[in-house]
């Protein structure tokens, strides 16, 4: 007899293609959300979220901090990596075990064998906050994916082409939701909409995403 299929359908997809290689994992992070989120806590503890200034000289909406041997940050002199956070002086925090195992785990799940991460940036967004348009292009090795995390309330996340101006995807990523990009699609352009205000049960009126990377 065929299954009736009365439990565990999935609201969505669990993998869902988004290019020739880059992945959706629709609930990938849920089995690590009890100890990701005591670890977000700890690292804000030691070097807090804060707006960084862009090189033209905005001020981002989304506020941000990193963990690992390596941390994103921008300035008026431009875009880089850092093993000091400028706000303390000191080392970014270590990368939680867990934080590398996810990201391990989910770029294997994508096709990406030996993922081993060494920067991780968290984004927080608040409602309005918004991603405009962009490349992520100051790592060194582009061989490596680029691991995405997202916790916390929704987000519409925009998914380009090579030339900012080519047509854009809107892909919604939900709390817990995990995408895995590389090879032909790692320069792609990407942003995030304005986020709505719709709290979420456990985080409330924001929006956590982590990216791994290999940076170094
Ligand atoms: C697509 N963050 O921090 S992660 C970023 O939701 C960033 O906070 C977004 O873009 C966020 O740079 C989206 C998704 C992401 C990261 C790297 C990519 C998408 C990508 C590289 C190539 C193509
Ligand atoms: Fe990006």
């Amino acid at each position: 007899m065929e299954s009736l299929e009365l439990f565990d359908v999935p609201a969505q997809k669990p993998r869902q293609r988004l290019g020739p290689a880059a992945m959706v994992l629709r609930g990938f992070a849920l089995p690590y959300v009890r100890e990701v989120v005591p670890a977000i806590e700890v690292i804000n503890a030691i070097s807090p979220f804060r707006h960084m200034v862009t090189p033209g000289g905005f001020t981002m909406s989304v506020a941000l901090t990193n963990c690992g041997a390596l941390g994103w940050m921008t300035d008026r002199r431009g875009y880089r990596y850092t093993s000091i956070d400028p706000g303390t002086g000191e080392p970014w925090p270590l990368m939680p075990e867990v934080f590398a195992h996810l990201a391990t785990k989910a770029a294997a799940a994508a096709g990406f064998d030996d993922f081993e991460p060494d920067a991780c940036l968290i984004n927080r967004y608040l409602p309005g906050s918004r991603l405009s348009l962009h490349q992520d292009k100051n790592e060194q090795d582009y061989d490596a994916p680029v691991v995405s995390v997202s916790l916390g309330m929704r987000a519409t996340f925009l998914f380009g082409g090579h030339v900012r101006t080519d047509p854009t995807v809107k892909v919604p990523l939900e709390h817990g939701d995990v995408v895995v990009w590389g090879g032909a699609d790692r320069l792609r352009y990407h942003g995030v909409m304005p986020l709505k205000d719709e709290p979420h049960a456990l985080l409330g009126s924001q929006r956590i995403n982590f990216t791994f990377r290999k940076a170094g």
